[in-house]
């Protein structure tokens, strides 16, 4: 049988999608380096696979899984990010001929999907960058599909990506959202999305425990209910199923014994890392990173812990009115973390001239990936009203909700700083609102230090031109 598609690397990911690839009735091509994984697949799973209309085609060897493809080919390489990715590519591309392509379905840097992309075009391969969101479930049940890539390559991968993904609406949660590193760099910045929200998640936890001294399932009762309004999203609910959860060794909430060092592969930190050159203050972002590093440093915390101890101070608060306030402070900050991401892949699509849309982004992470909510329609709404919004905040949806909620938002910062329970997501995109909506900021007086200790020269408010002050000598002021 020749296969439409080809897929190598059969890890959980990997075959999943595979899975996923053939119930749609299409013939797959699939190999793994150990061959035990491919075998392990197609007996486990063949039958099935041809009962849904499509078939998995068992390979030994990469020259056997290429000979298997319809040409012109494309290949998806779903193995470990990083060298791994870069060994199999080498591997391929003395297989493959001009118009071929591949696909990599791995999280990667868009540096190194630039990179692979250039040399690739060396051979005339196309080079597709795809992110896949949604993990483990989601590839097989589907996932949310951002391809980065040529109209050539897209042309074959497109109905069978379309076919696989989450469909919200009618609409499969799965776009061309531009050229090359476009895909990994969205996929990148949404799990950057992901860390905030997952922040400000734990955020709301940790206050409505340490604050309104709620107990775990009591906690699970309160997002099980957010999770049927405005909150409603994949996060809120298993947050609720997390909270909910027994530990069945020592009978203990499971949140009590899970060690509070939270780990990360490096989606978060790329995003940061990337937004800082591009100059965009993705603050929720970097506060979740940072959050995640700091709990990991077990002997600073437990030296400040002993110098000052642990106490948090008790706060005279009303239960239900400090759920609603929490609850309000948690959706004004999401709009600031999701308004921060927009912005990176706007300011990254224009580095780049990659020419992404947002509300078609919108559109694909409404089902399929981990930020999938009832939010994302929101946000595909607003810029389907104004396709060139300066900033989610401004969006007439979403600047209601900001300011219906502003003085809950406001109240729950100053309780988590008097209570001495640390709310950095919350705090931060506070901060970020107030310094956007602010009529002058302070940033005067660090451009005047600049000119003072660094003649580094400021430009004046009421007249035109680049001036300096002889701070050390006269102070009279000359056009720089
Ligand atoms: P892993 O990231 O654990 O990778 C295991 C696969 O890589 C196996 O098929 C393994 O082959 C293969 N591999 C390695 Br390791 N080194 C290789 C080499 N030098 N040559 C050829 N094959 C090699 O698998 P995963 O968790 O399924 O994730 C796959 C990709 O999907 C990753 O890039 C990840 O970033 C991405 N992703 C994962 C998730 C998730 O939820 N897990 C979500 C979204 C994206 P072997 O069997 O012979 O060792």
């Amino acid at each position: 049988a020749r296969a439409t598609i080809g897929l190598t690397g059969l890890a959980v990911m990997g075959s999943n999608l595979a899975r996923n690839i053939a119930s749609r009735g299409t013939t797959i091509a699939v190999h793994n380096r150990s061959t035990e994984k491919m075998t392990r697949l197609l007996d486990e799973h063949g039958d099935e696979a041809r009962e849904q209309g499509g078939e998995l085609v068992g390979c030994e060897s990469l020259e056997d899984l290429v000979a298997a493809i319809e040409k012109p080919r494309t290949v998806i390489v779903m193995v470990k990010a990083g060298e791994a990715t870069d060994a199999v590519i080498e591997d391929l591309v003395p297989l493959l001929e001009p118009g071929d392509v591949v696909v990599d379905a791995g999280n990667a840097h868009v540096d190194d999907t630039l990179r692979r992309q250039s040399a690739l075009e060396e051979h005339d391969l196309h080079f597709v960058g795809m992110g896949v969101s949604g993990g483990e479930e989601g590839a097989l049940n589907g996932p949310s599909i951002m391809v980065g890539g040529s109209e050539h390559a897209y042309a074959n991968l497109g109905p069978v990506v379309e076919s696989i993904a989450a469909v919200v609406d009618g609409t499969p949660c799965a776009a061309h959202v531009g050229p090359d590193g476009a895909g990994h760099f969205v996929k990148m910045v949404h799990n950057g999305i992901e860390y905030a929200d997952m922040q400000l998640i734990a955020e709301s936890y940790d206050l409505l425990r340490g604050v309104a001294r709620l107990e775990p399932a009591q906690i699970a009762e309160v997002f099980h209910g957010w999770n049927e309004g405005d909150l409603e999203s994949f996060l809120i609910e298993m947050t609720a199923d997390v909270l909910s959860h027994t530990d069945a060794d020592t009978g203990q909430p499971f949140i009590d014994v899970v060690a509070d060092a939270a780990e990360q592969k490096g989606t978060g930190r790329w995003t940061v890392q990337i937004a800082l050159d591009l100059g965009v203050p993705v603050t929720g972002i970097a506060e979740a990173t940072f959050a995640r590093s700091l709990s990991g440093h077990t002997d600073q915390r437990k030296a400040v812990r002993e110098t000052f101890g642990s106490d948090t101070h008790d706060v005279e608060v009303d239960v239900e009115a400090f759920v609603d306030d929490v609850a309000s402070a948690l959706y004004a900050s999401k709009v600031v973390a999701y308004a921060q991401g927009f912005d990176q892949v706007m300011a990254g699509s224009r580095e780049h001239d990659w020419d992404v849309d947002p509300g078609q982004l919108a559109t694909i992470w409404r089902g399929g990936c981990i930020i999938r909510a009832r939010f994302l329609d929101r946000i595909r709404e607003a810029y389907a009203e104004n396709g060139d919004l300066t900033s989610l905040l401004v969006a007439p949806f979403f600047a209601d909700a900001v300011r219906d909620g502003l003085a809950a938002w406001r109240r729950v910062v100053v309780i988590a700083a008097q209570a001495g329970v640390p709310a950095p997501a919350f705090a931060s995109s506070l901060a970020y609102f107030d310094a956007l909506r602010r009529d002058r900021l302070p940033a005067a007086l660090v451009q005047g230090l600049r000119d003072n200790f660094g003649a580094h020269t400021y430009q004046r408010i009421d007249k035109d031109g680049t001036f300096h002050t002889t701070w050390a000598g006269d102070r009279t002021e000359h056009e720089a």
